[in-house]
């Protein structure tokens, strides 16, 4: 099929998600348009069958702010036409749902009608999209959309809980692709980061609020009380100052290494003995699942869609979110000995490949037939 994917080209999981899908999608022999304002981070190679259309939108004075939803949803119009696009799937509702649904409107006048695919990630729902300032845009372009999926369970329920939405919404899990990750990985370069005696602790977000910044230092500083240990940062965002200062604070800064983003975080999760993820929220967790299936199990709150993907006492443990006591002796009974840590690096491995791709693509691939058919 040719397919258009509309995403965030920047470093969140919902961009990484689409990029993967589309990557996925291309290796199965679809054409994937990518429609973004920037070439997508994890988008390595262009080819015959993955192609990328910029969105520019033109800096005008008079605008206080640039319209980026027409400037969008114009370019889905010329390029749906240019390539005969059959479905359009859009990752995350805001702006991307609204800004479909007023391209597919305009197609229709020309006679050409698209199915459009909508999947929502998280806070598009359970932070910004519920903002009584978006919600009846949000809450339209949603039930305007042909079929809606989510990323987890627990996102769908939100969705139904949070906006009066009428379409089903079919859950599809975010994935990882199992064969790309290996122990033999044989670029594993830990000793760059730490001795041998120091377990290495791993974190890795857009650091907002959100992913509750302190109770990872908190927990690291619990760690390093009593065993030898660094914890890498990965990722750039507002609360990696205050982060910074926290660490200065405790008199952890030696042990703390902040990277800022990285394109290539199995580079950093070969090495990575943990990962912690105490989100107040989080859909689904993918950086948990790249840690997982990097062998890394994982410390997390047990919110949102996290229970779906980490599993209790198997794959890491799930505590109630600023649990920071719980959370560190957690993290303790698993860092303890390497018999146990090797077990549970296994077991986060072996949990992690309940996502793998080739079990997850073909369900996008029904979807998009559903949706062509629809039309
Ligand atoms: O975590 C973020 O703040 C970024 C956000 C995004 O839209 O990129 O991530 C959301 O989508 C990811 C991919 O589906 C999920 O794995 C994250 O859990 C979800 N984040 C939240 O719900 C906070």
């Amino acid at each position: 099929m040719r397919i258009g994917i509309v995403c965030y080209p920047t470093f969140g999981g919902s961009g990484v998600v689409a990029t993967e899908l589309g990557m996925a999608l291309a290796n199965r022999g679809h054409e994937i348009h990518f429609i973004t304002y920037k070439q997508p981070v994890r988008l390595a190679l262009l080819s015959g069958k993955i192609h990328f259309h910029e969105v520019n939108v033109p800096e005008y004075p008079l605008f206080h702010y640039q319209p980026y939803e027409l400037a969008l949803s114009s370019k889905l119009v010329d390029m749906i036409k240019l390539y005969k696009i059959e479905v359009l799937h859009v990752h995350y509702a805001i702006p991307h749902a609204y800004a479909a649904y007023m391209a597919k409107k305009m197609l229709q006048t020309q006679g050409i009608d698209v199915p459009i695919v909508t999947t929502l990630h998280g806070t598009d729902i359970t932070l910004v999209g519920n903002h009584p300032f978006y919600k009846p845009a949000v809450t339209f372009s949603i039930n305007k959309s042909d079929v809606v999926t989510s990323v987890s369970q627990s996102l769908k329920d939100d969705t139904k809980r949070l906006f009066d939405i009428k379409r089903k919404i079919h859950v599809i899990p975010n994935f990882i692709d199992v064969s790309k990750y290996s122990r033999s990985f044989t670029d594993c370069q830990r000793a760059m980061m730490a001795s041998d005696n120091e377990r290495i602790i791993t974190h890795i977000s857009n650091f907002r609020k959100v992913k509750r910044i302190p109770d990872v230092i908190n927990i690291f500083y619990g760690i390093q009380k009593e065993m030898p240990a660094k914890l890498i940062m990965v990722g750039e965002g507002p609360e990696r100052e205050g982060a910074e200062a926290l660490c200065d604070q405790l008199d952890i800064g030696e042990k703390v290494i902040f990277l800022g983003n990285s394109n290539e975080v199995d580079k950093i999760l070969c090495f990575s003995d943990l990962f912690l993820l105490p989100s107040e929220t989080e859909s689904f967790g993918l950086a948990a699942l790249e840690a997982m299936v990097n062998e890394v199990p994982v410390i997390s709150s047990n919110t949102g869609g996290i229970p779906e993907v980490n599993k209790d006492g198997y794959s890491g443990f799930l505590s109630n979110v600023g649990d920071v006591a719980t959370m560190t002796s957690n993290a303790l009974k698993i860092l303890k000995d390497d018999v146990i840590l090797n077990t549970y690096k296994k077991q986060a491995h072996d949990q992690a490949r309940k996502f793998d791709i080739n079990n997850i693509v073909p369900l996008y691939e029904e979807i998009y037939e559903k949706a062509y058919e629809k039309i």
